[in-house]
């Protein structure tokens, strides 16, 4: 068949199952032309690489189907900018960019530098597309790398500034592989032997706790992991990227453990007897820096990768295998009888969490004028509905939704940013270009919102519904803490300049952009404008007006 690399590109796209892709033009412009004559793609061009790349993450966590981003050659760093916290967060991001002509390179071509190697720490493959036959075979391969394994980026650099290689024609097939256009194209099952040997040990110990990450969602595991832990009368704490694999309800959910947290779940986790860790690399964020649970204590652990298992916590038993189908052969083999030897355990971690809720009880109730965020993320936990994708920037907002946040239901979802201030309000958007019929509420700080204010003005012209949440305090107040010390326990006022903003009213700023904007400046009127904002059906920014003294609790007490 006789096609350009154009017409093959957005035909395989659109096999794919691809609905959207983010971009800065120009790039591939005849792919964009033949997408809108062949498919049904939309083709939304953002304010800026960083945030395209975002919103193409998460589509892809929203989803399980790669999200596409796009650059021309000056901007490809500042999308494999964006490709970081996709690569820290296991998420499914492939990105084209325009790169350099074999005919021209090395002779100081306006705007050009070697792209390629920038990609290498964000991806998992990093590829050059050179000639128009490999079109089929590369494209192929990205959906295989980025959506297999443990999922993560993959970049494509096509010949050319702008990636002009798709010009040019050949005899070409546009084959589509559907089973990579989402994530897991496999189930790997484990050896029964080490199956085996991991649940002896679960059943035997008195204390267990279940640690359950990003792997367990990835795997669409939620309702086997419950029911395993239900069964055998298990606790479960979640990584904060594994935070939606039990409702925040459940009454065998202690919370998110690790930095940022829940008091409650680092407590139980230090007083257990055996870690299971499920889904989780243990990695510094979810073990608050390999302290909790501590080095040595005994622990098991289930992942789809290899050399995950044992890196961080040294192993009684490992097993390599898809979290789903592990946890439900566990589950079909499991004494349920053993679980009358945690009916102790059961009750001390009760009574944690109880004592969390009481400590916290007043906070989370605050009439406080300014707004406390507690007050503003248990009014989320009771209002945000049942079916909706909530997703949380990183810095306070992490700390506030990871410890204060519960979900009400196992079809909530909950992403969050990996690291990078500024991810959530684009995630956002693309989150709710991949799931248009589910409510999106997007927790930030104002510094985490004006990375990419502008992309206010793309949600009004595409008409991304999703709900934006600002905790304003005029201030990146997570600093505080650092600037405190690093002035010798006071600050001046100078000192305040390294972390304080002007004050603005950003639900102002929303409605001069043409969104929904709400303004909230008492507690009471919170659920009303989130209500309002949801019913809208337009993009909407809740602007709240919060304590710049309120800092979140530490991870651990002593
Ligand atoms: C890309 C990036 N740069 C810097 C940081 C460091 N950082 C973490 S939180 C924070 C300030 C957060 O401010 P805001 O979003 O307003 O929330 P607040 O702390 O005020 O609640 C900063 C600068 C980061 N996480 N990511």
């Amino acid at each position: 068949m006789k096609l350009s690399g154009a017409q093959l590109l957005a035909d395989m796209l659109a096999g794919y199952g691809v609905s959207h892709v983010f971009m800065v033009p120009a790039v591939l412009r005849r792919t964009f032309a033949e997408m809108e004559r062949r498919t049904e793609i939309k083709r939304l061009h953002c304010h800026g690489e960083k945030a395209a790349a975002y919103m193409a993450d998460g589509y892809a966590r929203a989803s399980g189907k790669p999200g596409v981003c796009m650059a021309q050659v000056v901007g490809a760093l500042n999308l494999a900018a964006g490709l970081r916290d996709a690569y820290l967060a296991h998420s499914p991001v492939i990105a084209f960019t325009g790169g350099r002509d074999p005919k021209t390179k090395f002779r100081k071509v306006y705007q050009e530098i070697d792209d390629v190697p920038a990609f290498e720490p964000v991806t998992k493959w990093n590829a050059t597309v050179d000639a128009v036959e490999r079109f089929p075979d590369m494209v192929r391969q990205a959906f295989r790398v980025a959506t297999s394994g443990a999922p993560g980026p993959v970049h494509l650099q096509f010949r050319g500034n702008e990636g002009q290689v798709d010009q040019e024609e050949a005899d070409m097939e546009p084959l589509v592989e559907t089973q990579f256009s989402r994530v897991p194209p496999f189930r790997p099952r484990p050896d029964p032997e080490s199956l085996k040997a991991l649940l002896s040990i679960l059943e035997k110990s008195e204390r267990p706790v279940i640690v359950a990450g990003g792997g367990v969602r990835a795997s669409g595991a939620g309702s086997e992991l419950v029911a395993l832990a239900e069964a055998l009368s298990i606790p479960v704490a979640t990584s904060l990227n594994g935070k939606d694999c039990i409702p925040g309800t459940h009454p065998l959910n202690v919370g998110v453990v690790g930095s940022y947290s829940r008091e409650s779940a680092n407590r139980v986790v230090a007083a257990a007897d055996l870690a299971c860790f499920v889904g989780t690399s243990a990695g510094g964020m979810t073990t608050h820096v390999w302290t909790v649970p501590k080095i040595g204590v005994p622990a098991v652990q289930i992942d789809i990768e290899p050399e995950t298992i044992g890196r961080n916590y040294p192993l009684k038993a490992g097993v390599l295998g898809d979290a789903k189908v592990c946890l439900s052969m566990l589950l079909q083999a499991c004494d349920r009888s053993s679980a009358s030897r945690r009916s102790h355990w059961i009750s001390s971690v009760r009574a944690i969490c109880d004592e969390w809720r009481d400590k916290n009880k007043a906070a989370l109730a605050s009439e406080a004028v300014p707004i406390r965020p507690e007050r503003i993320c248990a009014e989320l936990s009771r209002h945000v509905p049942e079916d909706a994708i909530v997703l949380s920037d990183t810095g306070h907002a992490g700390m506030w939704m990871g410890g204060m946040y519960d979900t009400r239901s196992p079809r909530q979802s909950f992403l969050r940013s990996a690291g990078h201030l500024g991810w959530a309000f684009p995630a956002g958007l693309g989150a709710k270009c991949a799931a248009p019929g589910r409510p999106v509420v997007t927790f930030t700080g104002d510094a985490g919102l004006w990375y990419h204010l502008g992309e206010i003005e793309t949600a009004v012209r595409w008409n991304i519904a999703a709900v934006t949440v600002v905790n304003n305090n005029a201030s990146g107040n997570q600093s505080k803490r650092g600037f405190d010390r690093a002035y010798g326990g006071e600050q001046t006022a100078k000192a305040r300049e390294l972390w304080t903003y002007s004050k603005v009213d950003f639900a102002r700023v929303a409605t001069d952009l043409g969104a929904l904007g709400l303004r909230v400046e008492r507690p009471a009127d919170f659920s009303r404008a989130l209500h309002e904002a949801l019913k809208s059906n337009r993009p909407a920014i809740i602007d709240v007006v919060t304590d710049i003294e309120a800092i979140a609790p530490a991870a651990v007490n002593a």
